[in-house]
């Protein structure tokens, strides 16, 4: 094998993966994955992303392919540098996300000698890739450009086909890893199909969709739960007209995109918080489509739910179902999912959306009071979010609180902005690069909201910001630590919370904004917060705009609102 040949494959390989239909890529330095870097930098289809670190690589990769739907490659050298891949490529395998690593690795005669920077990656990932393919070190015949390239095409449409996830190609390079001379247009076999085609373009058979036997002749108690939907945008819209055509209450998590229309109850978290209302509220029917929604009262009563049918619309066979309620599961792709449930509903004359919607409209009322006297807390920052944010933009939601506030105040809205987080894995890792790769496939605003803990953990990400000119409206909760942990029982453990639980950082986020060259703006009322967020979504900019809150106010006002929430249902009940 000589540079020639390793520099033939890769090309090869590169161009398949534009030709399936990749447009992005992520890189990291090192010496040994030169050449693959060499070939996707100059690839003309793709737009390639630099990384110094894997980790935010990885998750960039993860956040476009996310947003986008379709895989996105990533290379990084040998050694460390790839098991830095792996946070991302955990949550890209729960998730559900394509992503095509190219892991350089040293020929096998450098392997188990104590070469530098080798270490063993062969299956690195283990079952966390759909599959797995160690290239070996080839010539560069006709036979095996053909290999190669039908082999990059399968990489590409195993990442994407069935449910969607990463795949590990692991590529032995020999020295010398640079040509001489560049590489001619020619090839050995004669290249690529004719017309741009792929060498392998794979479909899957139409998936059919015929009714089943499931279909109630006229359940009056029916419900709607939603969860995330995946990149479609049209999926929650499309469920939402459904819904509210047929008079069904729609319980929507807002990483759905479903939360709007006339169906759509915003505060279920807080009404399935009191058992009367929740008791009076029980369906006959369960209709439940995408993941499950994070919310403990919702999970809980739907598991108490013991004489309603629970009907799943899956896109695949993974199981999504922690309550084991699932009595029918219905495998279809999202859109014809979608088509089916709509006819399953029946148009309903029994006042049983009005219940809901009754339900609802007291729980916001009462509420108001409560997080009025607040100021500028938590609850309201992800309430606004809702209120001020332009369809056009997407809402990036860290783990934590903000996911968990977003779920319980983020309002129904007509045209709702798309709302996206990393919930296959529930990590704060990884963050802002995944926004930042949300941003890179955006047309619209990218808001990422999140806690001071998660944007610590990921601070190198805001390197983007100055390498990739791209733009980022971060709204940090600077409740100095984990807020969250401030709702359990450990923190009661006092000898031991603040410093290894709570962990608070005590960071000064303008000097980090200063030290990647962002904009920082601090906000302590609701106007300011406004007219930051309004001058961060026209800048060019990324700006960090900070609230700071504390945890243990933060933990008061969520259980004023409760409070407030349950009395009002108590005295709607009587
Ligand atoms: C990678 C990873 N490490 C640890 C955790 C556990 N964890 C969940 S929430 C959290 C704290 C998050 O704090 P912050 O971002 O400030 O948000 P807040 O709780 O204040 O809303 C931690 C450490 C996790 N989910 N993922």
């Amino acid at each position: 094998m000589t540079a020639t040949d390793s520099h033939l494959l890769l090309r090869a390989l590169v161009d398949e993966l534009a030709r399936c239909g990749m447009e992005h890529a992520c890189t990291s330095p090192g010496s040994r994955n030169t050449p693959i870097v060499l070939m996707l930098a100059r690839e003309q289809r793709l737009q390639t992303w630099s990384h110094v670190d894997e980790r935010c690589a990885g998750f960039f990769a993860l956040g476009a392919a996310k947003a986008s739907g379709k895989p996105v490659a990533i290379t990084c050298t040998s050694g460390t540098a790839a098991a830095n891949l792996m946070p991302a490529v955990v949550e890209a395998h729960h998730a559900g996300i394509p992503l095509i690593l190219l892991t350089a690795d040293r020929p096998p005669e450098l392997r188990e000698i104590g070469a530098g920077q080798t270490i063993d990656q062969l299956k690195l990932y283990g079952d966390a890739v759909k599959w797995f393919f160690e290239l070996g070190v080839q010539e560069a015949t006709a036979e095996r450009m053909r290999w190669i390239r039908s082999l990059a095409c399968r990489a590409y449409w195993t990442a994407l086909g069935g449910r969607p996830g990463p795949v590990h190609l692991n590529i032995a390079l020999r020295e010398p890893l640079l040509l001489e001379q560049p590489l001619g247009a020619d090839e050995p076999g004669g290249g690529g199909r004719d017309s741009g085609e792929p060498w392998l373009r794979q479909q899957w058979p139409a998936v059919n969709v015929a009714r089943t036997a499931h279909r109630d002749p006229n359940p009056s108690r029916a419900i709607v739960v939603a969860g995330e939907l995946g990149a479609d945008r049209d999926a929650g819209r499309g469920l939402a007209e459904a819904a509210a055509a047929a008079g069904v209450p729609l319980l929507a998590d807002p990483l759905s995109g479903a939360r709007s229309g006339g169906a759509a109850i915003a505060h279920w978290d807080l009404i399935l918080r009191d058992p009367e209302t929740a008791a009076a509220l029980a369906p006959d029917v369960v209709y439940r489509i995408g993941e499950l929604p994070t919310s403990k009262p919702l999970r809980s009563w739907l598991a108490g739910l013991d004489d309603a049918k629970h009907i799943h619309f899956a896109a695949d066979e993974r199981v999504s179902d922690p309550v084991s309620r699932d009595g029918t599961r219905l495998i279809r792709p999202l859109a014809a999912s979608i088509a089916e449930l709509s006819a399953y509903l029946h148009p309903d004359s029994s006042g049983w959306l009005d219940k809901w919607l009754r339900a609802d409209s007291t729980v916001a009322h009462a509420i108001a009071e409560p997080l009025r006297g607040a100021g500028l807390s938590e609850p309201v920052v992800a309430t606004a979010l809702g209120q001020f944010l332009p369809p056009s933009a997407t809402l990036f939601v860290g783990a934590s609180m903000p996911i968990r506030d977003v779920e319980e105040f983020f309002p129904a809205l007509n045209e709702p902005p798309r709302v996206l987080a990393n919930r296959g894995a529930n990590g704060i890792d990884g963050t802002v690069s995944s926004a930042f790769g949300v941003a890179s496939v955006s047309d619209g605003p990218v808001v990422l909201l999140t806690g001071d803990v998660t944007l610590a953990h990921d601070l190198g990400g805001l390197l983007a910001a100055r390498r990739t000119g791209l733009k980022l409206t971060i709204v940090l909760l600077n409740n100095d630590g984990g807020g969250i942990f401030n709702f359990l029982a450990v923190s009661r453990e006092t000898d031991v919370f603040e410093q290894h639980v709570a962990t608070p950082t005590g960071l000064d986020f303008s000097i980090a904004a200063r030290l990647f060259g962002c904009a920082h703006e601090p906000v302590d009322d609701i106007d300011s917060f406004a007219g930051a967020l309004m001058r961060s979504l026209r800048g060019k900019q990324t700006t960090i705009i900070e609230v700071t809150t504390e945890r243990l106010a933060n933990r008061a006002l969520h259980a004023a609102v409760e409070s407030a929430a349950l009395a009002a249902l108590r005295e709607l009940d009587s």
